[in-house]
């Protein structure tokens, strides 16, 4: 059985970025899940309601903050937290401005450690590292609560929540998203990485375990593969468009340090490519998955893979949608599995999309 989990304050977040050298309202909006919402509602799905914020469960925070730390370092945290408020407090913005940085962090040879600037505007350059992770005065609710969604899903499935347990399927309509985020900073419109929050929280109960992610989003999730690129109990499998966002990482080469040597597998795509040179990655990768054998399953999910999307480039259609969620199912079937939104940005197609997607996971 499948359920799929959302939260309404998720929809707070609303900023800006600078897009092909425009400052423009974030392409990574509300009516993106508002959309999802939608098709949901009118199918036969169960959506399920998580209100992170209202009934004030302090252990809950403190679990989640917790679980988060493990892959998140402190002070990312707590800026995540204050910044807003210190641009507030410095006259930087207004109640209604965006927190965008102006300048990042840069290699040198002076082999000296960094460290976070005094300067509130070079602190957000810090923790960032490009300028679609903007922060408006309720970013901090929706990246928690949204995260919280990656940690609620995931005790459904190992049965550390009350809940029916024939469910083995847990859809997670996080936004922001998570796969950018590599525990230090933000960037790519993801700010804490919903898929680590995931991993931990597994791993509370289960900590030998083995967890496979399939990152099937049109991006390469650099934040997901370098938070694991260590860790031999975490495959790691991304198919990605070649020489795209974030450009400095997914290549095929990047296979893992240490005796995690073999435990990332990047598949990156020609810019362009149809269904069928898709699907013979995806087959690939899902075999690789196979192999590792895990006990928990991941899918890093975006629609921006989908042909028309601004931010992706391959040739994907709606109904494709339903074979890659069909022929990853059969692959990895008995596997408990938790799905993340990740990105897409057709907005009136993401709800279709989402729906094939569920099918083929069902059929
Ligand atoms: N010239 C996700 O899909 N800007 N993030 C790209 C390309 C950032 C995408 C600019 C795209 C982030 C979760
Ligand atoms: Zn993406």
């Amino acid at each position: 059985m499948l359920v799929i989990l959302w939260d309404p304050d998720t929809l707070l977040h609303q900023t800006v970025e600078l897009l092909g050298s425009k400052l423009i309202p974030a392409l990574e909006s509300p009516e993106r899940l508002e959309a999802i919402l939608k098709a949901l509602r009118s199918s036969k799905y169960e959506l399920r309601t998580i209100e992170f914020a209202s009934p004030q469960d302090d252990r809950r925070i403190t679990r989640l903050l917790e679980f988060t730390s493990a892959t998140h370092s402190p002070d990312y945290l707590q800026h995540l937290r204050d910044i807003f408020q210190t641009w507030l407090d410095a006259g930087l913005i207004k109640q209604d401005g965006h927190v965008l940085p102006e300048c990042f962090v840069y290699p040198t040879t002076t082999g000296k450690p960094l460290r976070p600037p005094k300067d509130p505007f070079a602190r957000a350059g810090y923790y960032a590292f490009d300028m679609s992770s903007g922060i408006m005065s309720d970013s901090y609710k929706a990246i928690v609560a949204s995260a919280n969604l990656a940690s609620e899903g995931t005790d459904m499935l190992a049965g550390f929540a009350n809940l029916p347990n024939d469910i083995d399927t847990a859809v997670a309509l996080c936004r922001p998203p998570g796969h950018h985020c590599d525990g230090q900073r933000a960037g790519g419109y993801c700010y804490i990485n919903n898929a680590a929050l995931a991993v931990s929280t597994w791993r509370s109960g289960h900590p030998e375990a083995k967890v496979g992610i399939l990152d099937i989003d049109f991006h390469h999730g650099n934040g997901t593969q370098e938070i694991f690129y260590a860790d031999p109990r975490v495959l790691y499998v991304s198919i990605h468009g070649e020489d795209e966002f974030p450009y400095y990482t997914g290549a095929a080469d990047e296979t893992g340090n240490g005796d995690a040597e073999g435990t990332n597998i990047n598949l990156p795509l020609k810019v362009g490519s149809s269904i069928e040179e898709y699907l013979e990655k995806l087959d690939y990768g899902q075999q690789k998955l196979v192999d590792f054998n895990p006990d928990f399953l991941i899918i890093s999910l975006g629609f921006d893979t989908f042909h028309s999307d601004p931010l992706g480039h391959f040739q994907i259609h709606t109904e494709d949608y339903e074979i890659i969620s069909r022929t990853t199912r059969h692959a990895l079937k008995g596997i408990p599995t938790l799905v993340l939104l990740e990105g897409g940005y057709v907005i009136d197609q993401l709800g279709a999309n989402m729906l094939s997607f569920l099918k083929g996971w069902n059929s």
